[in-house]
């Protein structure tokens, strides 16, 4: 359920190990190739797409990063997390590995893909035969389909996770009280790097996403309404946020994107109820304060394809068995880390000179203590060692 990073990543391990799959997704194939959101991909994560031949045109094209800076207190502080670590990031814009992921799985491995349905609805999960029913976008007409397991990678707002019984599952949620407003400009990054700036008029952000298109964010109320952000009020605020000596001046143009994100998050444990699994944001969701929600998609498709395989074609239920604990660890691990970089990101802020002085002895650290430096590249990259 569901074509995002998840179910297309479960979808091509399935079909590269000879096990019929359906993907439906309610939307259109041009709605998922185009959707703009991530764009920084972890280097264990770009390995192991890799390794299953689906990493090839990210190869090509994605950009490795081996830098971030950080502006605060009016400076430019370079943090080089390659360097301590041996890891890049790779910026690679979601929907060009949505665009890859789909072709590989429908055009290359001959999958089955459905888009536009709608009403999905899911049947007897505790027996040995579940079922997806759905709405067909041409005829209009019911369709049940009968099936082994069902993955649950519908995202946030998919139906997956209440076809879980309140009472066999439990939801830790996390509000922040924060919000984000989520830019995209038709411009070029004007530094080869992701900026933080953290200032007292709130967070700034910049996110390199290709040669013509930046991503920035700007702290906001939460549910802060995007039209009370003129052009020339989010250049002024980025400007005056991403302000330190020395800096290059921001390049400004046409913003192609302006909404509110709220900073707030949520895991569901556990991750499956008798034959469905789930993978992704249905799962667990962490806002992208850390840039690491397509990262867990992605661990959770590798792990979750890789265990439905092995259960299908050898019998051997070890992986589906372990799944939710195995991906549940580097849940926490990243919501962790998430937590630890808003209080920094929003410290600065919050018009409590206590939390200023501690965000700020936090922030000092990282570029005088080599231990707390390491300590903070080797979670900025996620953990390598999984895989
Ligand atoms: P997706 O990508 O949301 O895909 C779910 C798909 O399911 C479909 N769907 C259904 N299909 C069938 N039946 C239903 N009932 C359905 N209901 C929904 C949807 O149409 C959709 O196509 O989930 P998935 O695969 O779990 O992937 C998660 C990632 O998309 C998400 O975590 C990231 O985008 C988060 N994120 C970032 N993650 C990173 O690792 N690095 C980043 O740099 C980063 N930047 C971001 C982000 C998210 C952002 N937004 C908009 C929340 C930046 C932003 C602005």
């Amino acid at each position: 359920m569901g074509a995002g990073p998840a179910g297309l990543t479960v979808g091509n391990i399935l079909r590269a190990a000879s096990v019929d799959c359906v993907v439906l997704e309610t939307g259109s194939r041009q709605f998922i190739e185009t959707r703009p959101r991530a764009g920084v991909i972890e280097e264990w994560a770009v390995r192991e797409l890799d390794r299953r031949g689906l990493g090839e045109r990210l190869r090509q094209r994605a950009e490795p990063h081996s830098v971030c800076e950080f502006r605060f207190g009016g400076e430019r502080h370079r943090f080089p997390y390659a360097e301590l670590t041996g890891s890049h990031h790779h910026v690679y814009p979601q929907p060009l590995l949505v665009t890859d992921l789909v072709r590989e799985y429908a055009d290359v491995r001959g999958g089955d893909i459905r888009f536009g349905v709608r009403d999905v609805a899911l049947h007897d999960l505790d027996s040995e035969r579940p079922a997806v029913s759905y709405r067909c976008p041409e005829t209009g007409e019911r369709r049940l389909l009968r099936c082994d397991f069902v993955a649950g990678c519908d995202g946030a707002r998919g139906v997956t996770r209440d076809a879980i019984p309140a009472g066999q599952r439990r939801i830790a949620r996390q509000d922040d009280g924060i919000g984000w407003l989520a830019l995209l400009a038709e411009v070029p990054p004007s530094t080869d790097c992701v900026l933080f700036g953290v200032h007292p008029r709130g967070f700034a952000g910049q996110m390199p996403r290709s040669p013509g298109v930046t991503r920035f964010y700007l702290q906001c109320p939460p549910g802060d309404d995007p039209e009370n952000w003129s052009h020339d009020r989010v250049w002024t605020e980025l400007r005056a946020r991403l302000a330190a000596a020395g800096a290059p001046p921001l390049t400004e143009g046409r913003l192609i994107e302006k909404r509110v994100l709220d900073m707030h998050h949520y895991v569901v444990e556990p991750l499956a109820h008798g034959r469905l699994f789930l993978a992704g944001d249905a799962g667990h969701l962490v806002a992208p304060i850390a840039a690491k929600g397509m990262n867990l998609a992605l661990h959770d498709a590798f792990l979750l394809g890789d265990a439905l395989a092995a259960c299908v074609t050898r019998g051997d239920r070890d992986g589906l068995e372990g799944y939710s604990a195995a991906s549940l660890r580097r849940v926490w691990d990243y919501q962790e880390f998430s937590q630890w970089l808003s209080d920094i990101y929003h410290g600065v802020a919050s018009d409590d000179p206590f939390r200023t002085g501690t965000t700020l002895a936090r922030l000092r650290r990282l570029f005088t203590s080599p231990a707390a430096a390491a300590a903070f590249a080797e979670q900025y990259l996620g953990d390598a060692g999984a895989y």
